[in-house]
């Protein structure tokens, strides 16, 4: 990616001037452009394109295909069935990349809308068109669609927490209530559309994939068609949008590329939007149970919080619904539980704040409820319930500045001027309430590589097989690059995308700009590590005998930091040594938290929102949102608040709109295109007010936490409390429902 030229310039040279800054994002102008290439933009020579034929039956066994009807048109290829496609490996399970598995291995049907066969013809539409005529005889069984059908089962990695005596601190409480909640099932739908075009050159595979991960789909087309890693290269420059839908190596992506290989052309395969709700995941349904207990001046005795997650057969729910519980308030007495049912529905997955959207938006009702039930303002019962620690372990949070969010958000909202009484607050015929909740996403860092070369003339290449989902990673990692190299922003071409390039994390769990800046940084202080080997040892070198500590890189010069007159430029150590590049790779990998002596804090926020109701029409409007989030050290504060105002939405979406509805019977999705299944448009989001706090975090030398997610976080229980105060009305059932509200 090159850069444009800098709005902003470097006038004195000074140390890290780029890294916060609201830089433009480089690759801006080739989107507007329509000039940056998508997976949906590639055409290969002799390219065919598949078509899905999916199953109609809930569960059961493909008796027979009759692909004749679709074999007769002009243009197909061929059609294959789980009687024709290749028997292939298994894919790779790793935290957070679970794989289904590989499609079109027997006759089973686990779900409605599971692939059961692959059209391929030259053209799009005719393969959409044969797709349509290919018939598939079933024998079906009755699908098991209901929690209730199913076996509740741990997760492993979601384990019980316990802590203290929960029935002691229910005994003890002056109050005490127990709600229950669910949250239906939400679809991911970034815009772009998910496809994978695939080339084999004799056993190289080459891949163009819509995916968060190429590092992973990398492995995992390695391992299903077993072939080195070495052989098998996945590019993806630009992604539209993933919300965790592009995390997962799912099995649409093997077909066309075992399409590719049977038929030895190039295959590409674009999903339909309705297959946008059967093919990538999605975030599952929960029903939650929280019950919370406290003395009369608002201590938190006891909180349980019992969650269900509804899975699919072949892949568990991912679940993390109850993880923040036990971690937030300073409460002596805890019990959280997470179980799943494995039903026969579509896969579930991540979505934007996965776990915590959901668990801490039945939390946060709840305490709200118990607000109004000790009659304490809901932002104070959380001050005083706050924990400075990591409250299940007591560690000291890595850094945690919710005070601060809860300050700063009340401050700018306003929230001194409001009544409690619902229903108090009128503005003509609109009665208004006003919400909070508090926010919190874990924090995680990720394995990840780098590399740096300076050119001849001074100039950097970074490269990672990272991604940019259009989060700002092109940019943020352009302007780090910049100040731990000390160039100008123009002089550092920053490039991700491609797993030629050192293999990168994923952009999930808003872990990249942790894991990859920690990549940079490393690969950047074993270049300049290499800069002060050659020049120590010249004795030509004003840097002669020069320590790292001694030294800093600034204005494309290594300086010594006590004399900046003193030093020379990568050119010049370039060419007096006889090079051609200078190079620097690195691998970075968390820092040990127990060795640290802190858990490693993800995002904390809180949210302020205000809704407008018309009651004789059950008109809901949010009209006010004010989002206060520590992100630790901001990278680029432009797009920071882009990513909070992104969440936001999502986290509006969730609260008013947002439920995949599942046909009783067969599993369908009912409401599969954007006409039906509603999501945020202009006119539902106001103007958000984002605010920063906190500082750099230690964990991590880039001082940065993720951002992507924590937006999201909160949004949804804010709003229902808010819904709360303007109308008394409790909604514990999302989304809102607008005959919920008349009155
Ligand atoms: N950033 C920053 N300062 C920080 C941290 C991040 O300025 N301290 C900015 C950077 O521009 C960075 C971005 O925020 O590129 C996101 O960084 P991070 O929080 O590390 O998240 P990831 O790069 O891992 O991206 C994934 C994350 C997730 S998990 C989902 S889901 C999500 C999200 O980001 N999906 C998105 N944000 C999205 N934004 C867009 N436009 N589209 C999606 O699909
Ligand atoms: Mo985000 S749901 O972790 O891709």
């Amino acid at each position: 990616m090159t850069t444009t030229a800098p709005r902003e310039t470097t006038a004195t040279g000074a140390k890290a001037p780029w890294v916060g800054r609201p830089l433009d994002r480089v690759d801006g102008p080739l989107k507007v452009a329509g000039a940056a290439p998508y997976t949906t933009d590639v055409t290969l020579p002799g390219m065919a394109h598949a078509a899905l034929v999916t199953a109609t039956i809930g569960k059961g066994r493909v008796m027979a295909v009759d692909a004749a009807a679709a074999l007769a048109l002009p243009g197909v290829v061929g059609v294959l069935t789980h009687e024709s496609f290749p028997r292939l490996g298994a894919p790779p399970q790793v935290a957070f990349g679970w794989a289904p598995p590989v499609p079109l291995q027997d006759d089973r049907v686990a779900f409605h809308g599971q692939p059961v066969a692959l059209v391929v013809a030259e053209t799009p539409q005719q393969a959409t068109e044969a797709a349509r005529l290919v018939h598939v005889s079933y024998d079906a069984e009755d699908p098991r669609l209901d929690a209730a059908d199913g076996e509740p089962e741990p997760l492993a990695y979601v384990p019980d927490t316990v802590r203290g005596d929960v029935a002691a601190g229910q005994a003890e409480a002056d109050v005490r209530l127990e709600r229950h909640f669910s949250t239906p099932e939400n679809m991911n739908n970034p815009l772009g559309l998910m496809a994978t075009v695939a080339a084999w050159h004799g056993d190289k595979l080459d891949v163009h994939d819509t995916t968060q991960w190429p590092t992973l789909v990398r492995q995992s087309m390695a391992e299903v068609f077993d072939v080195p890693l070495s052989a098998v290269r996945v590019r993806v420059p630009y992604l539209g949008g993933g919300f965790g839908a592009g995390l997962n190596p799912w099995p649409y992506k093997f077909l066309a590329v075992a399409a590719a290989r049977v038929y030895g052309r190039p295959v590409k395969l674009v999903l339909t939007r309705p297959q946008m709700f059967t093919q990538v995941g999605h975030r599952p349904n929960t029903t939650q149970t929280v019950r919370l207990a406290a003395t009369r001046d608002g201590r938190l005795t006891a909180i349980e919080h019992r969650a269900l997650t509804v899975g699919a057969v072949d892949r568990p729910a991912v679940g993390l619904i109850t993880a923040a519980t036990s971690q937030i308030y300073a409460c002596p007495n805890v019990s959280t539980v997470e179980r799943t049912v494995r039903l026969d529905r579509r896969y579930p997955a991540s979505m934007r704040g996965p776990g915590e959207a959901e668990g801490e938006f039945a939390l946060e009702v709840a305490l709200d409820e118990l607000a109004y039930e000790l009659g304490i303002d809901p932002l104070e019962l959380r001050r005083r319930n706050h924990s400075p620690v990591h409250a299940q372990t007591g560690v000291p949070w890595s850094s945690n500045a919710l005070l601060e969010a809860y300050d700063v958000g009340a401050e700018r909202f306003g929230w001194a001027d409001r009544d409690p009484r619902p229903g108090s607050m009128r503005d003509g015929g609109e009665v208004l309430g006003w919400g909070m909740a508090t926010a919190t996403y874990g924090g995680f860092q990720m394995p990840c590589s780098a590399r740096i070369s300076v050119a001849t003339d001074g100039t950097a290449s970074v490269r990672s097989a990272a991604t940019d989902i259009g989060t700002g990673t092109y940019t943020v990692m352009t302007q780090l690059s910049a100040d731990l190299l000390g160039l100008d922003v123009a002089q550092v071409d920053f490039d991700l995308g491609d797993t030629d390039m050192p293999a990168a994390s994923q952009a999930g769990g808003s872990s990249l700009a942790v894991s990859l800046g920690h990549a940079i940084h490393t690969a950047a202080e074993n270049l300049l590590a290499r800069v002060l080997d050659l020049a120590s040892a010249d004795p030509d070198s004003p840097l002669h005998g020069a320590r790292r500590e001694d030294v800093e890189a600034v204005g494309g010069r290594i300086r010594r930091s006590d004399d900046p007159r003193v030093g020379e430029s990568y050119a010049d150590i370039i060419a007096r040594h006889g090079l051609l590049q200078l190079v620097g790779e690195g691998t970075a990998t968390p820092a040990d938290a127990a060795r640290m002596g802190m858990v490693q804090a993800g995002g904390f926020g809180a949210r302020f929102v205000e809704v407008r109701i018309d009651r004789l029409i059950g008109r809901l409007r949010v009209s006010r949102v004010v989002t206060v989030t520590d992100a630790g050290r901001l990278l680029n504060e432009k797009l920071a608040r882009s990513q909070i105002i992104g969440a936001t939405v999502g986290g509006i979406g969730m609260a008013l709109f947002e439920d995949v509805v599942t046909d009783a019977g067969t599993g369908r999705v009912a409401n599969g295109t954007f006409g039906d299944y509603l999501v945020p448009v202009s006119a539902d989001v106001p103007d958000i007010e984002v605010a920063f706090v906190g500082g750099p975090d230690p964990f991590t030398p880039t001082g940065a936490k993720g951002v992507g997610e924590i937006g999201l976080v909160g949004v949804a229980p804010a709003i229902v409390n808010a819904v709360f105060h303007a109308t008394g009305v409790r909604v514990r059932d999302l989304p809102i429902h607008l005959e919920q509200l008349l009155g």
